[in-house]
């Protein structure tokens, strides 16, 4: 591998996003819980690249999550697929129970309301 190439597991999952975005930073989190690499691209407020128009056609915000080359956007839809897609021993939301798992994502979209994220 040539310096600054990325690992082959952080190039099939890469997140279009930015360190102050508190959006990206659930993201974030949700892939580090699970142990799964990823590359971080970085956008510039106020100027939107092309792979993130392209991405996200729809709101044209971040995060979008890349996993090999299709896009999943709206922070607690990626945290979602993240938990689905890798498995556990780390979960986010409960497995075995769809009323908890419920009640998690009732609060989670709900506190994303009144305050902004809080995972
Ligand atoms: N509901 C979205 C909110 C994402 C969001 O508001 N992202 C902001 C950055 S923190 C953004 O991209 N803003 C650019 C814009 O509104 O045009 C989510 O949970 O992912």
């Amino acid at each position: 591998m040539q310096s600054g190439e990325k690992p082959a597991a952080a190039a099939e999952v890469r997140v279009l996003g930015s360190w102050a975005s508190p959006f990206v930073m659930r993201v974030m989190v949700a892939l580090r819980l699970k142990g799964v690499e990823y590359e971080l691209l970085q956008e510039t407020m106020g100027k939107k690249s092309e792979l993130l128009l392209a991405s996200n056609p729809v709101h044209k915000k971040i995060p979008v999550l890349l996993h090999r080359g299709k896009p999943i956007s709206e922070s607690l839809v990626i945290v979602q697929y993240v938990d689905e897609v890798w498995p556990p021993p780390a979960s986010i939301l409960p497995r075995d129970d769809p009323y908890a798992a419920a009640i998690h994502r009732f609060w989670d979209s709900t506190s994303t309301t009144w305050y902004g994220p809080r995972v």
